[in-house]
Order: C-alpha cells, then structure tokens, then sequence
C-alpha cells in the first residue's frame, strides 16, 4: 500500500461511533496513532445544519469518517421510508458540507451494495451504479445514499476536496441490531435459533423463500478496509467493499443453526419480501488496491453468537 495521506497525529472523527460500522472503525483506529473524536446523539443531532457546523467549527477535525446512518433490515426499510430518506439526507448533507466549511482535509462516506440496481450484472462493478431502477423495498435509502456519493463527488469536482466513498456489502458484527421487527438477517437468525434452542423449539421461521443470496462482511474487515482507503485512496469513484463470496439465506440459516447449536427444522415464510435476489459485488478494484478479507463467515459469526449469548446470560 502507498499511504498518502498517513494518520498518525491527525484528528479524525467517526461519525456515527456508537453504530456497528462507526464502533469497529474506532477500534481500528486505535493503532494508527491518531486522534479519535466522537460526540454523542444527545449532544450533537446530525439531522440539524445549524448544530453540525457550529460542533465542527469547535472541533476541527482533520478527517471525517461518516458512519452514521439510519438503517435497519428490509422490513424497517420498507415501514419507514420517510425516516430512510429524510434522516440519510440531512446527516450527509450537513456533515459534508460542514467538512468543506472548515477545510477537513479527507472524508470518507459510505454507501451499501443495496444501492446498486436490483438488476445489476454479478458481480457488480463499481460502474454498474445509477444504470438500473433499484430494489423497491430499500429505495428510499438507495435514492439517499446514492446522493452522499454524489455529494463527495460535486465537492471534488467544485472545490478540489479529497473526499472519497466506500460501498460495503451487507455487515455483521459486535454491537448489531437483535430486534426481530427492524434487524438485518444475521443477527435475526442468530436470535431465532438461540431461542428457539433454549426453549427446545422444534423449528426456525425465516422470512421469505430462503433462495436469495446475500455476500457477508464481518465489521472488523470492513473497518481495516475503510481505514485502508483513508490512508491509500484519492478517487472519484467508491470502492466496493465485500468477502467476494455469497451465501442463500437458507444455506446461511443453516449455518447459524450449527454456530448456535439448535438442530430443529427450518421453515421458510413466503408471505415476507425477499428483496433483491443476489447482490454480489465485484472485490476486483479494493484487490488491485492491495486489500482483501480475513475473517470466513462461520468463525466471524461463532465470535458475534459467543457475545450474544453472553449478554444474554448476564441480562437475566
Ligand atoms: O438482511 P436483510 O433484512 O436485508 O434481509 P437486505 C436479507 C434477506 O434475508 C431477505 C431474509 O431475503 C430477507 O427476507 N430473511 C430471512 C430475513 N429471515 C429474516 C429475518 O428474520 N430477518 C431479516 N431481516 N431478514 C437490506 C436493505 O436489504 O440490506 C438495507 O434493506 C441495507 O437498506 C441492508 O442496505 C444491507 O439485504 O434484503
């Protein structure tokens, strides 16, 4: 890796750090020899201009990590379009344009695989963006963040800023979303098996059909792969970040039954969305950068299920 802009003894701040994303980067800061900046939601809320500029004209970071978001799983996406749409927009918006406002020297912003068009060639390039209509249950967030990477782009383009974007496929960590009605997939089946298992269930439901298939990153990958691109990427186009492997969502339940231990039937229920059936990025351009994955999918999720069951142990 050629580093071009290194971060020791730089301010950075992560955006977002309390999320699963923003919380994994700060742990991969921690080595870099920088200095890490966070403000808590009750102190700053992202969705108001006026607070976001007068909390950065204060703190006069170097570089941004923008990992704050709303997000949630197909079917919050799909019940709350509004809070998608509204609240992305304000967050990027004002951190962006806030971060030219003071001269933030580098900004990283992230994207998400689901933003490319739901029928994109696989695996999808990094061009293939803005070539297609989206998936409808997640376009409201789509339409947001394809318009934060557009925002990193016009203030390249206008004022020569050296700010960048990331697009991460679907994640899974420390830290995820446990709740049945707003989670993503992972941690909902790591749920429905662990309570399936210790109430003696006899099966799992999952949503759907089971057939689409979906590429899994673990967080600590995909903060290494960020703080990657901080340090090495100057570009106008994002960069895929994936394990370049997919998985059905049927293989991966059966998966997780094994990491948790639960050995009934699994049912599928059609009657809930399958969204996109297959979003499997192309790694070729962060490869040829000089970055690839460590963590594999089963001993990344054994790790996740390990602290799940342990707060669930020491909550009772
Ligand atoms: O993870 P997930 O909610 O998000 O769902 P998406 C992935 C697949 O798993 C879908 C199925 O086909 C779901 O129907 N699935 C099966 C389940 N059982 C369950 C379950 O118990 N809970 C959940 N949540 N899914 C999201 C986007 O799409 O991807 C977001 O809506 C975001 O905007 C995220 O970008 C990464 O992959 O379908």
């Amino acid at each position: 890796m050629t580093v071009i802009y290194p971060l020791a003894g730089k301010r950075i701040w992560v955006a977002g750090h309390r999320g699963m994303v923003g919380s994994a980067v700060v742990r991969r800061l921690a080595s870099e020899g920088c200095e890490v900046l966070t403000v808590d939601r009750n102190q700053l809320d992202l969705r108001r201009q006026a607070e976001v500029e007068a909390w950065i004209d204060q703190a006069r970071p170097n570089a941004v990590v923008l990992a704050a978001a709303k997000v949630g799983g197909i079917l919050a996406n799909d019940n709350y379009p509004a809070d998608f749409l509204y609240e992305n927009l304000m967050i990027e918006a004002n951190i962006i344009h806030a971060a030219h406002r003071t001269d933030v020297e580098k900004l990283l912003f992230l994207g998400s695989s689901c933003i490319y068009p739901k029928e994109a060639p696989q695996p999808i390039a990094e061009g293939a963006l803005l070539t297609g209509p989206l998936e409808p249950t997640n376009e409201w967030y789509a339409i947001a963040k394809i318009a934060g990477i557009k925002l990193t782009q016009a203030y390249r383009r206008q004022y020569r800023r050296d700010f960048i974007s990331a697009m991460p496929t679907n994640l899974y960590g420390p830290g995820d979303n446990y709740d049945l009605a707003t989670s993503h997939v992972l941690p909902a089946l790591i749920r429905k098996a662990y309570e399936a298992k210790i109430t003696s269930a006899d099966h799992i439901t999952i949503w759907g059909t089971g057939t689409p298939r979906r590429e899994f990153l673990h967080t600590d990958d995909c903060a290494d792969a960020l703080v990657f691109l901080l340090k090495s990427y100057s570009g106008e186009e994002h960069v895929n970040i994936g394990s370049g492997e997919d998985i059905t969502i049927l293989n991966l339940a059966h998966l997780i039954c094994e990491v948790v231990g639960f050995k009934g039937e699994i049912r599928t229920d059609p009657s809930k969305p399958d969204g996109t059936m297959r979003k499997l990025m192309s790694g070729k351009k962060l490869k040829q950068l000089g970055w690839t994955p460590t963590i594999n999918l089963r001993a990344g999720s054994a790790t996740v299920y390990e602290q799940f069951a342990l707060h669930v142990e020491t909550d009772r």
